[in-house]
């Protein structure tokens, strides 16, 4: 984590009106660690939804990836992840007797590590290559591979991006694949209030956690002074719009000192930071965000209570 840009985020979001800060900073190692506590939270249905995916219809996924006899492919996963749903896939393609090797990319060498490790225990004749770097410059490289490409985003990362972000991340992507590679792209799936918003807003407060942890943060790496117990965890959702966004709302005004960067930033009674989004998709949302990118959607694959859905996406 690069401390000078931290302090910069920092300084722009909490200068704006109303207050910001990115989703990005929740992940330190505590963050890491809750969130892996969020995605076992009951009302945390994603992680569950898209597993089922994976489990049940993986011969359906790789049979809508078109591999012909004899063909060589990658499987390139952009955030590494914990893999537990990738596995599904890649034992179907040995199952099939496909020829592949497995690529995660991600920008934390720790995660990858960890995650060749669990792999190899479970396939150890795997044939993995991790690649540990900025996911468009490891693209890049990889355009230059003859083999055909199946690029896996999974998780509902993409619903972290504002839609902009989002239609110039699929541009980016799009341009360093080649025709007849695929996206598999996990969103979660716009649906009622009821829900949803449980899911960013669980009984046991871990969330909450999560949310104020980035306060935590900011006072240990940037020496600030935020008073953990005057401000509270406050997520929405509307299902007409279908963005959960979280916010985190002093309860008092108060003045917060940040050292590092000379600053102090007043917040007034109820006046909310906004820390993140959580899109929710659709087939229009999608071809919105694909937009005039060479890509097109082939097929979406649901769980049994269509949730989540997994689409399959051509270059
Ligand atoms: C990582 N990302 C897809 C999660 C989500 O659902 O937006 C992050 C998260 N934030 C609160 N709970 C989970």
């Amino acid at each position: 984590m690069n401390l000078e840009q931290f302090k910069q985020d920092v300084l722009t979001g909490l200068s704006q009106n109303p207050k910001q800060l990115p989703s990005k900073y929740f992940y330190d190692k505590r963050g890491d660690e809750l969130f892996v506590q969020i995605m076992n939270m009951p009302e945390y249905y994603l992680t569950r939804a898209e597993m089922e995916i994976f489990q049940q219809q993986s011969y359906e996924i790789i049979s809508s990836f078109n591999i012909q006899k004899g063909e060589e492919i990658e499987v390139v996963e952009l955030g590494a992840g914990d893999g537990t749903k990738t596995i599904h896939l890649l034992f179907e393609l040995i199952r099939f007797r496909v020829t592949f090797k497995y690529i995660p990319i991600d920008i934390s060498s720790n995660a990858l590590n960890g995650l060749e490790h669990r792999m190899k225990e479970e396939i150890p004749n795997l044939s993995i290559n991790t690649l540990q770097g900025d996911y468009f410059q490891m693209l890049n490289d990889l355009k230059k591979s003859p083999n055909r490409k199946i690029i896996l985003f999974l998780g509902s990362n993409i619903g972290n991006m504002s839609d902009e972000q989002a239609k110039s991340f699929i541009a980016s992507l799009s341009q360093n694949l080649n025709p007849g590679d695929k996206l598999v792209l996990g969103v979660d799936l716009i649906k009622e209030k009821e829900i949803v918003l449980p899911a960013y807003n669980d009984a046991a407060g871990i969330t909450r956690d999560f949310n104020l942890n980035l306060l935590e943060r900011i006072n240990r790496e940037l020496k600030a002074n935020f008073d953990l117990a005057h401000f509270v965890h406050d997520p929405e959702y509307t299902e007409s719009e279908g963005i959960a966004k979280s916010f985190l709302k002093s309860t008092k005004r108060q003045v917060v000192k940040i050292e590092s960067i000379e600053k102090s930033f007043v917040f007034e009674e109820n006046e909310r930071i906004h820390t993140e989004i959580s899109r929710k998709y659709n087939d229009q949302i999608l071809a919105n965000i694909i937009g005039k990118s060479p890509l097109e959607v082939q097929d979406c694959f649901t769980d049994q209570k269509s949730l989540f859905g997994d689409y399959i996406i051509n270059r």
